[in-house]
């Protein structure tokens, strides 16, 4: 199986380009904002909390997202490997999807991670506010938060990747295409290493 998270700050790309990666690889993409944002338009118990924190750019807790994780791979039990999208945003997190996977007699295959500077991002998702309707990302403090929040909870889980020699890095600035291509290779590789 291929496990892969893709990383990085809110609107690094993430989603755009699991997109891509699906149909290249043959993978189960699994983003927790989209589930969130299914359940708040749903207006279920667990959106009407995810929202409360999602309207604010604070992480949803761990407990919740961690237990969402798990029912969404385990109903899916006969895919050739994930996409984790926004998943994990903590150590905490990234420690329960080792542990789900090794229970699995699995292993995170390769966590890349996008960079992309701080007022790039803003530029963005505020563009994607234009259309998205994403309260999160209408107001600039609310998406500089979510930058913060990135740098203070969910940066150290590429280190906790890194210290395992399972973490790479691409630039994420450039057009969707270049960034897909790049991604590609790099997957590759670690997929033939
Ligand atoms: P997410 O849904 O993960 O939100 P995101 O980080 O903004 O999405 P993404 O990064 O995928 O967007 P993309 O760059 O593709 O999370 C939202 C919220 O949910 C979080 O703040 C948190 O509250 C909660 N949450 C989610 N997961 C959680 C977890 N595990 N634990 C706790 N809480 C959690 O797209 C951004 C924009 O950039 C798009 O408009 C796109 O078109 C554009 N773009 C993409 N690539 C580009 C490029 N190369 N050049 C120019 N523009 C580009």
């Amino acid at each position: 199986m291929i496990n892969l998270i893709l990383f990085g700050p809110p609107g690094s790309g993430k989603g755009t380009q699991a997109k891509m990666l699906v149909n290249k690889f043959k993978l189960l993409h699994i983003s927790t904002g989209d589930l969130f944002r299914e359940a708040i338009k749903n207006e279920t118990a667990l959106g009407v909390e995810a929202k409360s924190y999602m309207d604010k750019g604070e992480l949803v807790p761990d407990s919740v997202t961690i237990n969402m994780l798990k029912e969404k791979v385990e109903a899916n039990p006969d895919v050739q490997g994930y996409i984790f999208d926004g998943f994990p945003r903590t150590t905490n997190q990234a420690e329960a999807l080792d542990q789900m996977l090794q229970d699995g007699g699995e292993d995170v295959t390769l966590l890349i991670e996008l960079k992309v500077e701080e007022d790039e991002i803003v530029t963005r998702l505020l563009k994607r506010a234009e259309t998205s309707g994403r309260s999160d990302d209408a107001d600039e403090s609310i998406i500089r938060n979510r930058f913060q929040v990135y740098l203070d909870n969910t940066a150290v889980v590429a280190e906790y990747y890194d210290a395992k020699g399972k973490a790479t890095q691409v630039k994420g600035k450039g057009s969707i295409e270049e960034i897909a291509n790049k991604l590609e290779l790099v997957i590759n590789e670690a997929l033939i290493s």
